[in-house]
């Protein structure tokens, strides 16, 4: 799939014809083409307001899942459907709670990358512009090739921890069902009330970009000399005073 270019449209269809046609490699029945692939990202009963939850959603299929007890009861946040046909790929991005992938049924690619590679993914957001991952155009986004790629398949059964952060992306080896379970692994004010999909980044780290913006705007004012040796300033300072140097 392709946030930059929308090579993917929303669609509504009853759940069992859905599981129907994202196993299937030719539909009988389809919206654009006979080959379209499909993937279900469940959402909560308001999708604006509610968080997916697949015992409020799916009350008879979540008992088929145990997951595991790696979080406290009260630190539960979502759990999420992700039904893919063969050879769908998510775009990499980083979610901000940490996350239990648990692989149901199907072979699943997952190749991640440490937050501290953000640098190297030319981010639009909480996604990586770099779509190719395997053949990346090294003349567009040069740096990519420093990024430190973490690779595994998952199997059914098979559960991946995916911590705040750290940057993922899926490939549906073959039609598979997952699940993925999110939950706060800090103290729940951290994070933005208004979140439901567990991508929004916390109000503190949102406050201090958009003061990195309002000093953006404000170095505008200046001559382009004046304005390049500020931000350069400004990128010594915080380098200094936030960046972590004890890194292992
Ligand atoms: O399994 C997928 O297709 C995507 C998983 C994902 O993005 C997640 O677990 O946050």
């Amino acid at each position: 799939m392709d946030f930059l270019h929308k090579n993917f449209v929303y669609r509504t269809i009853s759940f069992d014809a859905f599981v129907q046609r994202a196993s299937e490699e030719k539909h009988a029945n389809y919206f654009i083409s006979e080959d379209e692939k499909y993937y279900l990202r469940s959402l909560g009963d308001d999708p604006r307001k509610d968080i997916a939850d697949i015992k409020e959603q799916f009350p008879v299929l979540a008992e088929d899942i145990r997951v595991p007890e790696f979080f406290e009861k009260e630190q539960f946040f979502s759990s999420v459907f992700r039904i893919s046909s063969r050879g769908v790929q998510l775009w990499t991005h980083y979610d901000v709670m940490d996350n239990l992938l648990i692989q149901v049924t199907g072979k699943k690619r997952v190749v991640l990358y440490s937050p501290r590679d953000a640098t190297y993914l030319y981010l639009t957001g909480d996604k990586s512009e770099v779509l190719d991952i395997d053949n990346p155009d090294l003349s567009r986004y040069p740096e990519f090739q420093k990024a430190v790629r973490y690779e595994c398949h998952l199997c059914p059964g098979d559960v991946l921890f995916i911590p705040a952060l750290w940057f993922h992306n899926t490939v549906a080896v073959e039609f598979g069902v997952g699940v993925n379970v999110f939950w706060k692994n800090l103290p729940s004010e951290v994070y933005d009330r208004t979140d439901t999909y567990g991508n929004k980044d916390p109000t503190a780290a949102t406050r201090a970009m958009q003061i990195i913006d309002r000093a953006l705007k404000a170095l505008e004012e200046l001559p382009e000399e004046y304005r390049d040796f500020y931000a350069r300033r400004i990128v010594l300072r915080i380098q200094s005073k936030a960046y972590r140097t004890n890194l292992e």
